[in-house]
């Protein structure tokens, strides 16, 4: 009687806790919230400038109605001559926000709600630090991401379990016989767990395999070789872990204790010992070296025909510059990086004049080796070109390069893949900061005639603003 008394109990105290918690969670349902997180937290957080201005007391800066406006479509207002709205594209040099159109009035005000709340709110500063821009220590404010109902939840969870099995010890003190027989229990589990675990690796490769950058073969020169020496890897591996895995499970249920066997004592055996140590070394061996002269051919290279082209990182974009006539990149010089030259562009230096400076798409031209120069303006990022199999860390302060020749123009994969829309991307592969996932670039592989006609539709830089020293206007 005792147990089920204090069974009946436990229970309904769950059940209380459990709706508290969870009508609590339903107030604090925020749609401005929710939309403000989905739509605006790549470039704007409430304490911090990311690529548009930090929010905190936007609702006192505009009314309402501009804000609606500004929200819908910015780039509207800004035509339509609105002094506010042409002052903070000025301000923000140029950078465009994104139209949300497809927003409604009364989700618009409900942001602005959440933005009021927030500004008000003194906790804000707090809050809004977690979208702040890399180089701060993320878990800072781990406690303010913790959902907190899911903690009560599973601290309830192991509660409520943790009281069917004293329940259980309980009932077979009484009975004096064990109730449940574990031994016999986990071994079956074991091979469950072996079974199901080998069926959902297959399905797995099965369902999204067809989904990985492997399935359309690699769009440069030295992918083939890439890919096949991952594949290598991945078949090695691969025999090795099922083996492994097979043995172990097996292992576990076959030889579970019956209350009677004795372990065997077995020490050592250095024939085994031997094989198990001098396969895996051969294996190893070859891979490693197959590897290195994958890498070896990947960055050997002439440099002479190649196209010179620099990959720019920065919170949170890409910027990519072409050598011009002349095949050379100008020098570059951090002090001037600013909000005008970006790059840092050397403005001294007369190579640089006829180079070109693109912000939006990288351009390639197909079976022409590159020579992509990478830098960085404030943390590491990671160029990564899947379907090119390159990557490379973009470092500031250490310039670094990948060269390689695209071999595939994106419509010929268009077509290779049957998607109109398909276009190569250019990612940060380095968690960099808050709107990491934000950096993304068009790359496209054309044809000769193509990117120089692309090329020629640019303004090189001595024709831009950015060069003002007094050798470059004698240029223009
Ligand atoms: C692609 C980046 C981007 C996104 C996404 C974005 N913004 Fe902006 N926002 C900007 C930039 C940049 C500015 C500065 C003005 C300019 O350059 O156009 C700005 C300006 C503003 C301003 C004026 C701020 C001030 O201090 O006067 C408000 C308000 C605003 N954005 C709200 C929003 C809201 C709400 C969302 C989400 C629904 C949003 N923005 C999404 C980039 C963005
Ligand atoms: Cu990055």
């Amino acid at each position: 009687m005792k147990i089920f008394n204090s069974l009946t109990k436990s229970a309904f105290l769950f059940s209380v806790i459990l709706t508290f918690t969870l009508s609590l969670a339903a107030q604090t349902v925020d749609e401005g919230k929710a939309l403000f997180s989905a739509n605006c937290t790549s470039c704007h957080s409430m304490k911090d400038r990311i690529v548009g201005p930090a929010l905190k007391d936007a609702h006192k800066r505009h009314d309402e109605a501009w804000m609606i406006k500004w929200i819908k479509n910015s780039q509207a207002l800004i035509k339509s001559g609105d002094p506010v709205a042409v002052k903070l594209l000025a301000d923000y040099n140029g950078s465009v926000m994104t139209a949300f159109e497809n927003l409604s009035d009364v989700q618009i005000k409900s942001v602005i709600a959440y933005i009021k709340a927030e500004s008000e709110n003194p906790t804000a500063d707090k809050a809004s630090t977690e979208t702040k821009t890399a180089g701060v220590a993320p878990d800072s404010n781990l406690v303010t991401r913790i959902n907190w109902l899911l903690i009560i939840i599973s601290i309830l969870l192991i509660w409520v379990i943790s009281l069917v099995f004293s329940i259980l010890s309980l009932i077979s003190d009484i009975q004096g016989k064990p109730v449940i027989n574990w031994n016999f229990l986990n071994s079956k589990f074991s091979l469950v767990f072996f079974v199901v675990g080998m069926i959902a690796v297959i399905w797995e490769f099965y369902v999204h395999g067809p989904l990985t950058v492997f399935n359309e073969g690699p769009a440069s020169a030295h992918g083939i070789n890439y890919d096949n020496m991952f594949m290598i890897t991945l078949i090695l591996t691969g025999i090795v872990f099922v083996i492994t895995q097979a043995l172990l499970f097996w292992y576990g249920y076959k030889y579970k204790s019956d209350g009677k066997r004795k372990a065997l004592y077995y020490p050592d055996n250095h024939k085994i010992e031997f094989w198990w140590t001098i396969i895996p070394a051969v294996v190893l061996t070859i891979l490693v070296i197959k590897g290195l002269i994958t890498w070896t051919e990947m960055t050997t290279h002439s440099s002479l025909e190649a196209r010179r082209v620099e990959v720019f990182g920065y919170q949170f974009n890409w910027a990519t510059r072409y050598a011009g006539a002349d095949n050379k990149l100008g020098n570059h010089d951090f002090r001037q990086v600013g909000k005008i030259n970006l790059l840092g562009v050397d403005t001294n230096d007369s190579k640089a004049y006829d180079d070109i400076i693109v912000s939006n798409e990288l351009h390639f031209e197909v079976n022409t080796p590159v020579i992509l120069a990478f830098r960085a303006k404030d943390v590491i990022h990671s160029a990564y070109m899947p379907h090119f199999r390159v990557q490379m860390n973009v470092v500031p302060g250490l310039p670094t390069y990948f060269a390689f020749t695209p071999t595939v123009t994106t419509r010929e994969m268009r077509i290779k893949m049957k998607k109109p829309g398909f276009d190569y991307i250019l990612l940060c592969n380095k968690i960099c900061g808050a709107a990491h996932y934000n950096m993304k670039m068009k790359v496209v592989v054309e044809t000769k005639s193509e990117y120089e006609s692309y090329l020629k539709s640019q303004t090189p830089l001595v024709a831009s603003k950015i060069t003002n020293s007094p050798k470059a206007v004698a240029l223009k």
